[in-house]
């Protein structure tokens, strides 16, 4: 075991404060990373990795893009936070509600948790309802009210539910299968009038990514308006990833609220929650739904969103992260084609997963039939040359506009031994 784990470990629960980067699933140390640079980070080794995780999303530019950089640099001096409101805060709370069709309004929170919670919070508030309905395997952050049949960690260390959910907290969130419209109606017709909202990751990537069966987002969005429920996009991940306007602009369909996060602070800690203006001036001091937070709309951590907003508005941003996108799926699916080991590469935009299944992926169930072991293999392989993906079967990766044709390349050839290795064990 490495000293700085084993340090850690003595510290801290796992050695990590956040249990996905335990690299437990993996059977695996976690690397500690010491630093990063554009589409690379290297360890406190000194070895190099080109960075497919960034972040666990947020990194869209890659690391330490100079334009960020400079901004913190030059905002640091001036203080790092004063609990007052700050212009900074309006700036990119007005560049939100310029790109994203379903904000109206949006207030600024410090975690994709945070966000989520308190949109449900605000749903109950003006809906008057108590029920939430949400899909087995999307993950929304680790507050109580979902952490019910949820991706990311829980489903990475197999944790059915958590322990220290109540039985009456368990009993208001309704679970459904993601793609099914059947199964949601059936939900509507027992209890309709009781749901305050349907919240989803519009492409789950919690799971791996799950793209939405054609339709099935216009599907829902029919049956929430027809039952008087709210519409909830988790957009914490596809939030400016997906486009700049996120999946709702992708796939043309326009929630009620929408969460936001991971690229919207850059690498610094911002989220945001936001929707239809009638239904956020129910938030205080406005209306009577309570959210509060010392460090919300923090003035680095807005300098950092507004920023990287500023470079994702450039022209052709968009067009040059699907190019290379495709590039990659085309070159990992050729790879496993190579070393005869059927996958399923699912990409929505630059957001992508591996699955060793031959079968398509479109569900949770599909997603359980894909082998585990094949997936952990590849996986070391790539490490060991310098690749780093996301390090769980149930969690996507990400290209970002530091990724280029070298990163592309070298990535595609340590895919071939990596492919090789997993058709080995198959
Ligand atoms: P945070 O509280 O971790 O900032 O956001 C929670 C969250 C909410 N909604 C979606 C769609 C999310 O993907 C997340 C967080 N995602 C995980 C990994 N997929 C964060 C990584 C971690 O837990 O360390």
């Amino acid at each position: 075991m490495s000293s700085h784990f084993e340090k850690a470990q003595t510290y801290i629960p796992g050695g990590v404060n956040s249990p996905v980067r335990s690299m437990k699933i993996l059977d695996m140390e976690p690397v500690f990373i010491q630093k990063g640079s554009g589409p690379r980070f290297y360890d406190t080794g000194g070895k190099e990795y080109i960075d497919y995780m960034g972040s666990w999303g947020p990194l869209i530019l890659g690391h330490s893009h100079p334009q960020v950089v400079e901004a913190l640099q030059e905002a640091v001096k001036d203080g790092l936070s004063f609990g007052t409101p700050t212009q900074k805060e309006t700036t990119l709370a007005r560049m939100v509600i310029e790109a994203v069709p379903g904000v109206e309004m949006v207030r600024m929170v410090n975690s994709g948790t945070e966000a989520v919670m308190s949109t449900l919070r605000l749903a109950r508030g003006y809906t008057g309802r108590d029920k939430i309905l949400k899909f087995v395997g999307c993950y929304h952050g680790h507050f109580d009210a979902l952490l019910i049949k949820a991706g990311s960690g829980v489903a990475t260390l197999g944790l059915p539910n958590s322990p220290g959910v109540t039985e009456g907290t368990a009993k208001d969130t309704l679970t459904s299968p993601f793609n099914s419209l059947k199964a949601v109606e059936d939900i509507f017709d027992q209890f309709g009038e009781q749901i305050a909202a349907v919240i989803l990751e519009p492409v789950p990537g919690n799971v791996g990514v799950i793209p939405p069966l054609p339709g099935y987002l216009e599907g829902l969005r029919r049956i929430a308006s027809d039952n008087g429920s709210l519409l909830i996009f988790d957009e914490v991940m596809t939030g400016f990833r997906l486009s700049y306007g996120g999946a709702q602009e992708r796939f043309q369909v326009t929630p009620d609220l929408t969460c936001l996060g991971k690229v919207l602070g850059g690498g610094m800690p911002v989220a945001a929650f936001g929707g239809r203006r009638e239904i956020m001036e129910m938030l205080a001091p406005q209306g009577p739904v309570y959210q509060a937070g010392t460090l919300a709309g923090n003035p680095l951590a807005m300098t950092a969103g507004i920023e990287t907003l500023n470079v994702l508005q450039e022209p052709g941003t968009y067009r040059e992260l699907e190019e290379t996108s495709q590039r990659l799926e085309k070159g990992l699916q050729e790879a496993a084609q190579e070393a005869g080991v059927e996958v399923q590469v699912n990409r929505v935009g630059s957001m992508f997963s591996v699955f060793f299944n031959s079968a398509r992926v479109t569900d949770l169930e599909t997603i359980h039939q894909s082998n585990k072991e094949q997936f952990k293999e590849f996986y070391r392989s790539l490490l060991e040359d310098g690749i780093y993906l996301s390090p769980s079967p149930f969690e996507a990766s990400f290209v970002s506009l530091a990724h280029g044709k070298e990163e592309i390349d070298h990535t595609i050839q340590a895919s071939r031994r990596a492919f090789a290795r997993a058709a080995g064990i198959g």
